[in-house]
């Protein structure tokens, strides 16, 4: 936990009490702070419940007591909005009122001086970059953490590491203030959170501040292989970063680090310098660009090229991301569960062909028709959610074989009777859309397609007595 010493006897106001907003508070308290919490559901959570009545909040909804105008700060969560479609009422009565907005990754920053902040952003592959690099770090033994929008609130990581590693959302990103993050990496900007950001430019906005306030000894790594890297790169050569690594999956930039066929290649110095060759469970131009990444942010922290390279082979990749659930009568059931954008699911479908899909939760900004370039790779498509209806029009237009199903389990258990009957190779969950509105979250969603897939599995070799999957893809 990072203390705040700072904060003692300050009067804050801590605004959404989920994952991050709780550890907010904890922090605080233990720091000496005056704390007041207020969050739209209401506090139910007995720890806290006493709080929101010291300062802030009333039953009647009354937020805006005078009490609120004695905060000397106001801390809100990545949920809450900063401007669009509207700035959350206690961030407007903030601005109303002089009081200083900012979150717990500025927190962390104003207390921790002296180590070592790694940040990565991007619209997909935060998550995988994140925890190769901390693998990495780890296998290489150096003292080092995960945390923000990976899971971690920043404020509970220990105090004692020399390097933390942080994902970064662009919802924390758009309350940051202070920002200056040593190592910076900004892997892609595609379409998502539109809503939230007032429009793509909002987006960008949010996403490139990963960049801002940098000093001489920062490093800012930039994926180039979409339409905004290059633009951002060269915003940051006008401004004069002095540290710029563009990076790519698809080939070797300029002064920059990728690849050459499957050879990562260093050539930040004008030659090319071969690091190691991609690996099995990172396949795909997607997950080359993270290795790039990760690869620039290793070495510019002191990571011998060994060492990654070692290190590299060993990582698992994360669940629910083209995960191999199972091999069932030769077919391969790949939950990709976290593919909640089009583009991620995109990467999918570069990747695998000859497949079952199964699709569809709440669509986001992109619809599926930006998916059309790969529809024949698709023997068979399921639908699912509240995108169900129109994604099951637009397929069928462009003459995609594909049924709606009422259930992520009906769906599955169709797939596997039409993956026999289509001697189709893979059935993929890789939905383009958000879960919330059949599940709680993506785990969850992963979670059900993996029980759906292991019941048949279990049925399947139950009555064939038959042997099983690998992990091998
Ligand atoms: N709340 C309000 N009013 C609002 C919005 C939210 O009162 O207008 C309250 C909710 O009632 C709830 C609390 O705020 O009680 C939830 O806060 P939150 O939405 O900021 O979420 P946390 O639980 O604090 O979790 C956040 C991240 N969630 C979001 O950004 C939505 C987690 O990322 C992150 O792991 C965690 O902080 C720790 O840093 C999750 C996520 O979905 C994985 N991120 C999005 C993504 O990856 O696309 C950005
Ligand atoms: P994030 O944390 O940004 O959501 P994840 O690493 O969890 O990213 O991956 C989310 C989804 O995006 C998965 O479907 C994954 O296969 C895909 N993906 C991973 N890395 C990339 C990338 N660099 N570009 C595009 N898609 C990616």
């Amino acid at each position: 936990m990072i203390l705040l010493d700072f904060c003692k006897n300050k009067r804050v106001g801590v605004i959404g009490l989920g994952k991050t907003g709780k550890a907010v508070v904890d922090v605080l308290l233990k720091s000496g702070a005056l704390v007041g919490v207020y969050d739209d559901v209401g506090i139910d959570d007995f720890k806290y419940k006493g709080l929101d009545l010291t300062l802030l909040y009333s039953p009647e909804g009354n937020l805006f007591s005078d009490d609120w105008k004695k905060l000397d700060v106001m801390v809100v969560s990545p949920g809450i909005s900063m401007l669009w479609p509207r700035a959350h009422p206690a961030v407007q009565f903030a601005h109303k009122h002089n009081i200083l907005v900012t979150n717990d990754v500025d927190l962390f920053q104003r207390q921790v001086s002296g180590r070592t902040t790694i940040c990565v952003s991007g619209t997909n592959g935060k998550s995988t970059t994140t925890a190769l690099i901390g693998h990495v770090f780890a296998s290489a033994e150096r003292k080092s953490v995960l945390g923000g929008n990976f899971g971690l609130p920043v404020l509970l990581t220990p105090a004692d590491r020399d390097f933390y590693i942080f994902e970064l959302s662009s919802y924390q990103l758009e309350s940051c203030r202070r920002l200056g993050f040593d190592t910076a990496i900004l892997l892609n900007i595609t379409p998502d959170h539109i809503v939230r950001h007032g429009g793509m430019h909002g987006y960008v906005e949010a996403k490139q501040k990963i960049f801002a306030n940098f000093r001489e000894k920062s490093q800012a790594i930039i994926g180039v292989d979409d339409d905004y890297g290059p633009v951002i790169e060269a915003l940051l050569v006008r401004l004069g970063h002095p540290n710029i690594i563009p990076i790519s999956g698809a080939r070797v930039p300029d002064a920059g680090i990728g690849w050459q066929e499957n050879n990562l290649i260093d050539n930040r110095y004008g030659s090319y310098d071969f690091v190691c060759k991609s690996v099995e469970t990172l396949d795909g131009d997607h997950n080359r660009q993270n290795i790039a990444a990760s690869y620039a942010a290793c070495v510019v922290n002191g990571i011998e090229k060994q060492e990654f390279c070692d290190a590299v082979v060993s990582f698992d990749g994360l669940p629910h991301r083209q995960e191999l659930i199972a091999t069932i009568n030769g077919v391969k059931y790949i939950n990709d569960s976290k593919a909640t954008n089009v583009q991620s699911t995109k990467q999918a479908l570069r990747r695998f062909s000859n497949l079952i899909l199964i699709l569809g939760g709440r669509p986001k900004d992109d619809g599926v028709e930006k998916l059309a370039d790969y529809f024949s790779k698709i023997k068979y498509a399921f639908l699912i959610g509240e995108a169900a209806d129109d994604w099951y029009k637009i397929m069928r237009a462009r003459r995609v074989k594909c049924e709606i199903s009422n259930s992520l389990d009906i769906a599955v258990n169709n797939a596997y009777k039409m993956s026999k009957l289509l001697d189709a190779d893979i059935v993929l969950l890789s939905p383009a859309c958000a879960s919330f509105d059949q599940f709680k979250d993506f785990e969850d969603r992963g979670n059900e397609f993996r029980r759906c897939v292991k019941r048949i599995e279990r049925k399947t070799y139950s009555s064939h007595n038959g042997h099983k999957n690998t992990r091998d893809y």
